[in-house]
């Protein structure tokens, strides 16, 4: 019995080094290297090569994804049928996250963007920014990255509310769900933080429609998945005033072309989608738990709903 392991952005040395310290007897191999394929029976993985998967492994139980959002993994149409996926939940993701969304909501609740236009001009002028209560923060997406810089957003006395598929009910949130709701919430958003996994049912919809329904100049933080969004739309809402800004981790296309007018919008703040990434010790931890669950005959915590997609 052994794990298999792929990934171009997460470091082999770490993840063996956590895995075989976690979980000693189930020992890990790297994707390149020759080993029995048959002895395979899980995979640890973050955007394989497609169809690899089903084509080598026969006898997979369970593949463990390296990060969060399971797009890439699920739209492989030859992922191997009926082995549950597990998506990533530790420590490193959470607080990443929870971070940025504190980092980039601040910055535009203090209207951040004019001071530093205002510094380059040597412009003095004072402006008087709503404090925290009076200022409605709207997260959609309220799970996992989502509940806690909801609870960070909270301690500092924002006006938080949520739209999520469920309806939730969480003390300090003013909870809305479901596309009948979708409206109201957004009209009550001054500055929308987007925290979606990309499905079926959510892509491309940060779009003109919507931006159309947030109150004119709200500011919009899209740290979930790029196809999310369409880049056209947020380039037109920025130019009509309609988003006061936009902050961007993540894009249709990955690493964001030179030529993306995005990366000269004087609206848009970009980073280069590491507003979370996957701690290899906290991962690893995490991952050998939910392995000890399925050594001792549970079922892992945090398997994806393949039909949802998240
Ligand atoms: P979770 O699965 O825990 O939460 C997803 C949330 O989205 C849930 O609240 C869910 O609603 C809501 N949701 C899903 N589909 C819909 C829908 N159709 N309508 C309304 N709400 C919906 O995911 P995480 O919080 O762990 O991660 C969220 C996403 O963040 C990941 O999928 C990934 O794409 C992205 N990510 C980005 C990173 C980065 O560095 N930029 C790093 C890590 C993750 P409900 O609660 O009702 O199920
Ligand atoms: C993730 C990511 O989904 O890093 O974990 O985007």
């Amino acid at each position: 019995m052994s794990m298999i392991f792929y990934s171009e952005n997460d470091s082999w040395v770490n993840w063996s080094a956590y895995l075989q310290r976690d979980v000693p007897e189930i020992p890990l191999r790297h994707w390149d290297e020759p080993g029995n394929d048959e002895a395979v029976r899980f995979a640890l993985v973050w955007n394989p090569p497609r169809g690899e998967l089903k084509r080598r492994f026969p006898n997979l139980e369970y593949i463990f994804s390296l990060g969060a959002g399971v797009d890439a993994l699920l739209d492989d149409p030859d992922l191997p049928d009926g082995v549950p996926v597990v998506r990533m939940v530790e420590d490193a993701l959470v607080i990443g996250m929870t971070e940025y969304v504190l980092l980039h909501v601040l910055r535009i609740h203090r209207q951040h963007r004019t001071f530093e236009l205002q510094q380059r001009a040597c412009k003095w002028q004072q402006i008087v920014t709503p404090l925290a209560p009076n200022r409605k923060i709207g997260l959609m997406g309220l799970g996992v990255l989502g509940k806690n810089a909801a609870a960070a957003l909270n301690a500092l006395r924002f006006d938080v509310a949520s739209w999520t598929r469920s309806p939730k009910n969480i003390t300090g949130v003013t909870a809305f769900h479901g596309h009948n709701e979708l409206e109201i919430f957004l009209a009550q958003t001054e500055i929308l933080v987007v925290l979606l996994p990309l499905t079926n049912d959510t892509r491309g919809m940060l779009n003109a429609d919507l931006f159309a329904k947030l109150p004119k100049g709200a500011g919009l933080i899209n740290a979930g998945r790029g196809g999310l969004q369409v880049e056209k739309d947020i380039i037109s809402a920025l130019n009509t005033g309609q988003l006061s800004e936009a902050v961007l981790d993540v894009f249709e296309t990955e690493p964001l072309p030179r030529n993306n007018p995005l990366w000269r919008h004087p609206g848009v703040t970009l980073t280069p989608h590491n507003a979370a990434l996957t701690g290899s010790k906290t991962g690893a931890r995490e991952v050998a738990s939910n392995l000890r669950r399925v050594l001792s005959g549970e079922r892992p915590y945090n398997i994806v709903d393949i039909k949802a997609g998240y």
